[in-house]
């Protein structure tokens, strides 16, 4: 017999394959309105990825719920207190997306710096010609801010100390690290020249970036973002790019997905990524068998291999 589980999300399809293979799928919206009640019943696995959003409403649409398998490290897109309320576990998928999201971090802070996106530009529209480039930021060696160090936030720290940067960082507590603590992330953002955010959403961290954050981080700053659109003020973002108050940003994660502010789209101190941190083969397959693993883990009454804290 297979079991049946309900797809919300737009999965790989190196992932949606497998899960057709073994199980029996169901496709739904995150809503679920489409579903009558012969076919929730009988559901007891919905898969979600980082971006889904699985509220209370479609949790009690579904009886026989019993896990929700969150393709992606970031599950507060999940209404967890209503998942736990009805005992049924989440899993996501941390660790092997981290060295990705790490290395895409870099990739923006030197993109961004190095204006890499504008010097492509610049060569292809025969610009070249008529005189060189405009001097970009060094990186090297600058000071460099991390909100959130957790296992992301350490990967970048990592690569980032092989360009001899400063590192400090912000979080809700001081951990057992070598590097400078800073309990407000306004402070923070004042004592250095490139602030990388790599905290996750939800409403601890919802617009964390605001305005004053900015304002401290300044005009010779830069502000990258791999964690969650939601933790930026992006209508504040737009402003201070667009009246120089910041240098510039390198965003691969934005408020309302996949729509960007508008603003921020004819700014040119501004690189755009479309959440593609982890998007790469190997790590899209690693994320994949470890979505199926918990999927199976629980089906086979063993122990979930990566259910979300708490
Ligand atoms: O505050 P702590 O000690 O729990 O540190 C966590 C920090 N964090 C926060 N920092 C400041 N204010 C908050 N309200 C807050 N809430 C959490 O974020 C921890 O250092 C870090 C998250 O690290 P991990 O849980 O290890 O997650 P990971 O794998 O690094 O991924 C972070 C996020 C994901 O949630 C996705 O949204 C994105 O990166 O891909």
């Amino acid at each position: 017999m297979k079991f049946t589980v309900l797809k919300v999300a737009h999965l790989p399809p190196m992932l949606s394959e497998r899960l057709h293979a073994d199980y029996e799928v169901l496709e739904g919206s995150e809503r679920g309105d489409e579903l009558d009640a012969a076919q929730a019943r009988g559901i007891r696995a919905l898969v979600a990825n980082g971006e889904s959003r699985v509220r209370a409403g479609l949790i009690d649409r579904l009886p026989d719920l019993q896990v929700i398998i969150v393709f992606g490290v970031g599950y507060d897109g999940i209404d967890v207190e209503a998942a736990r309320a009805r005992g049924i576990a989440v899993t996501h998928t941390p660790d092997v997306l981290t060295e990705d999201v790490a290395d895409f971090a870099i990739t923006l802070m030197l993109g961004t710096a190095r204006r890499l996106a504008q010097a492509d530009r610049f060569v292809r529209e025969g610009r070249w010609q008529q005189g060189p480039f405009p001097f970009t930021r060094k990186v090297s060696g600058k000071r460099l801010g991390i909100v959130g160090l957790g296992r992301i936030g350490k990967a970048i720290a990592q690569r980032a100390a092989a360009f001899d940067m400063h590192i400090s960082y912000h979080g809700r507590r001081p951990l057992a690290v070598d590097y400078p603590y800073y309990a407000s992330v306004t402070e923070l953002a004042a004592a250095v020249d490139f602030l990388v955010v790599a905290v996750g959403g939800g409403d601890s961290t919802y617009h964390l970036i605001d305005a004053a954050v900015l304002d401290a981080l300044g005009s010779t700053g830069i502000l990258i973002n791999v964690g969650r659109g939601s933790v930026v003020d992006e209508v504040a973002l737009a402003q201070a790019l667009a009246e120089g108050r910041l240098l510039g940003a390198g965003l691969d994660v934005f408020e309302d997905e996949p729509r960007p502010h508008a603003g921020l789209l004819d700014l040119d101190n501004v690189l755009l990524a479309p959440h593609m941190a982890s998007a790469t083969w190997d790590t899209r397959r690693a994320m994949s068998d470890l979505t199926l693993a918990n999927l199976a883990a629980h089906f086979a009454g063993e122990s979930l291999p990566t259910p979300i804290p708490g």
